[in-house]
């Protein structure tokens, strides 16, 4: 008997232990305590949806499901509204006459929504509606979202739209189901074996977390395009793929190979001003609305890292740009077209966008978006804002950030990235004025009327918890939540997430909270402090080489490009005396940035090339500074480490010990981070490690032969 029970104990444990994978993302509905679940079920008893249509259903759908999970009731189906507690649809105010004004649920656009509670017959009952059904989709999420982090549901009166018109993640996924820079496994997309019934489920899955954080359109391949993309079946691929996601609001977009007419449709070429290449596209465009009536459009890189381009004929990147967007205006396609250009040899490859497409401002066609990276170089831990923003004023602009951590140590360490994605889009750009910042820019506030974009490059794959890390599913939430609503807190996003996806008791979300708001700055300090940058292997981006030189590479690609280490000092001369980088900034952030006294520490060596003893406002000489704040990245892991094992109550074991080892890792690493670029850096400086700072465990001869192992990062 005894047995048995032991038996079926080790059982249910097992079997809870395995349902906690990390699959359900934040989208987990386990049970809420009972005297929170009873005034939700109590409050939500029956459901009337007002309406019919596959996003209707998907949000009652969801809704349904989410209130038999948090408060184990199944909420009833009513035909009647009167009859109801909660009635979902759009345009509501045609029933519910006094508790809208119409004007209120037009302004709710294209995807907001409204939550109220307004009296009805005898009582009270919650409304969900917009001004169409992706808006109420989006209002069950956020009803959802507040029962999945315990808030009031009574007595609402909430409204929201979103900060972007679209709010995209780009997946750089190949046909052979690798992904570039991808870190959870293969592609979702591409190169599947699986039953299809199997892969609905996994893209519902997807399409679900996507719409409850706000996003709404997904690239599904590289940007680094196969021109196989544009062929039958991969369309159709992308046809199967857009049937599931699209009962989620969420449009499909491809990013093209600009030399396609030549390598698939057997023309002499691709020049954007050939009408044969003209008429190429316009024909394929029409193949794509045949399979995907609501296709979103094209994302391009051109003339960047080897892709052809239109500057391949001599043309410009306007030409290429524009081209395209006339074959897809008819159909309201956008055309996506990436600034990530740099050549060999140019002076300061920061430069170099700006160069190439400023004067190129106002002559892209209003269907053409210029998808800017947030910094001007690469995704690196920390950057100033790409000055492109500001810069382009008569072009409509978006940011791409990156939520693969391809810098930031892979899918091993805990970076949690919306302080990194705010910081980018509160930068105030002082074009044309003071409060211009990056988000209100490209969010459409000096130029009403154009459409508004914002990207992520995604962290999703094959990975039964989707992201490789479980804390690396908040990067995916995040991106969506700032791109719904810039002026969330990261912190406030945190919260959320972690309420969700672990537990909302307060002794669990205080530590783990200080652990994520705190995890970037440590990212920063033991990888890149003080604007440092590009310190990483040229060919994994993974850990530190900051000493790598490769006979014949491209001066760009190597560490020492970037850092400029010697005995005279470190750092890359930005200023007027160096590239003049800061010029590309407007007033007065080209004076703040350009002198040493007032730049921002943070970004001191991003701008200032700087002598070893030079004196900081901290009171620190420069070397000391950037030794202690390696020493502090290190610390600040140890005590994320120490922070997790305490937590252990509040998580089922399989995450818990998860995250555990990966933190494990993530301390060894930044150790590795810190002792390569110290003892580097010190062979130059020739000062000595100053006091309170623990000596480094490596040797720097064994780090420089130590080859790269990639076994624990897949
Ligand atoms: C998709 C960096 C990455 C490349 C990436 C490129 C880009 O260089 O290392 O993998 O290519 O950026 O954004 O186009």
């Amino acid at each position: 008997m005894r047995k048995t029970v032991v038996t079926a104990v080790i059982l249910l444990w097992a079997i809870l232990a395995a349902a906690e994978n990390g699959y359900d993302l934040w989208l987990r509905y386990r049970p809420l305590p009972a005297a929170i679940a009873d005034g939700y079920a109590e409050c939500i008893a029956a459901v009337h949806v007002a309406g019919e249509s596959p996003v209707l259903k998907a949000a009652a759908d969801e809704l349904s499901s989410a209130l038999e999970g948090l408060t184990g009731r199944r909420p009833a189906v009513c035909r009647d509204p009167r009859a109801c507690c909660l009635v979902m649809g759009a345009h509501l105010e045609e029933r519910f006459g006094g508790a809208f004004a119409a004007a209120e649920v037009e302004a709710c656009g294209n995807e907001g929504f409204i939550l109220r509670t307004a009296p009805f017959g005898k009582g009270m009952v919650l409304l969900v509606t917009g001004h169409t059904d992706a808006g109420v989709l989006y209002g069950v999420f956020a009803l959802i979202r507040m029962m999945q982090t315990g808030k009031e549901i009574t007595g609402l009166d909430l409204s929201e739209t979103p900060d972007w018109d679209l709010r995209l993640l780009n997946h750089w996924d190949n046909p052979d189901g690798t992904v570039e820079r991808g870190y959870a496994g293969r592609s979702l997309w591409w190169n599947r074996e699986e039953a299809p019934e199997q892969l609905r489920k996994q893209y519902r899955d997807y399409a679900r977390a996507n719409a409850s954080a706000g996003i709404n359109g997904a690239v599904l391949n590289n940007v680094n395009a196969s021109p196989g993309m544009l062929r039958p079946e991969a369309i159709r691929q992308y046809a199967t793929i857009a049937d599931v996601l699209r009962p989620y609001n969420i449009r499909v977009y491809m990013a093209v190979n600009f030399s396609s007419p030549a390598i698939l449709g057997g023309l002499p070429g691709s020049d954007p001003l050939d009408p044969a290449v003209e008429r190429w596209w316009k024909e394929k465009v029409e193949e794509i609305y045949a399979a995907i009536p609501d296709f979103g459009g094209f994302l391009v890189k051109a003339n960047s890292e080897g892709q052809p381009g239109p500057q391949n004929y001599g043309r410009t990147h306007a030409d290429g740009a524009n081209m395209l967007a006339r074959a897809l205006k008819p159909r309201n396609g956008i055309v996506m077209w990436r600034a990530f250009v740099y050549e060999p040899g140019s002076e300061d490859r920061a430069r170099q966008a700006y160069t190439e497409f400023v004067p190129l401002d106002g002559q892209f066609e209003d269907n053409v978006i210029v998808q800017v990276k947030n910094g001007p170089v690469d995704f690196q831990p920390r950057e100033p804002f790409s000055p492109l923003f500001g810069a382009m004023q008569n072009t409509s602009l978006m940011v791409e950030f990156q939520i693969t951590q391809e810098y930031l140590g892979f899918s091993d360490h805990l970076v949690y990235l919306a302080p990194l994605q705010k910081e980018c889009l509160d930068s105030d750009t002082w074009c044309p004025g003071k409060g211009s910042t990056v988000a209100r820019i490209t969010g459409g506030a000096f130029s009403p009327g154009r459409i508004t974009a914002i990207a992520g490059v995604a962290n999703t794959g094959r990975d039964s918890l989707w992201c490789g890390h479980h804390f690396a599913q908040a990067n995916w939430y995040a991106f969506g939540r700032l791109a719904w609503n810039y002026r969330l807190s990261a912190r406030e996003i945190a919260r959320e997430w972690l309420a969700m996806t672990f537990s909302s008791d307060p002794s669990f979300l205080e530590p783990a909270l200080t652990l994520m708001m705190r995890s970037r700055e440590a990212a920063v300090n033991y990888m890149t402090p003080l604007g440092l940058h590009h310190l990483m292997g040229w060919s994994h981006h993974y850990g530190p080489e900051p000493w790598t030189d490769i006979p014949g590479a491209r001066p760009d690609w190597l560490p020492r490009y970037y850092h400029n280490a010697s005995p005279l000092g470190i750092g890359f001369n930005r200023s007027p005396s160096g590239s003049n980088a800061v010029e590309q900034y407007c007033p007065p952030l080209r004076e703040i940035y350009g002198d040493p006294a007032t730049c921002p520490l943070p970004l001191l060596l991003w701008f200032h090339h700087l002598p070893w003893d030079y004196p900081l406002p901290t009171g620190n000489r420069l070397w000391d500074e950037l030794c202690l704040r390696y020493q502090a990245g290190v610390e600040d892991c140890r005590q994320f480490q120490k922070t997790w094992d305490g937590l252990n109550r509040f998580t089922d074991p399989r995450r818990f010990a998860e995250v555990q080892a990966k933190l494990r890792i993530q301390t060894r690493e930044a150790m590795w981070w810190r002792d390569a670029c110290l003892l580097y850096f010190q062979t130059f400086s020739g000062l000595p490690f100053p006091a309170g700072m623990e000596r480094p465990v490596h040797n720097l001869d064994q780090l420089k032969k130590q080859k790269f192992n990639l076994t624990h990062h897949n």
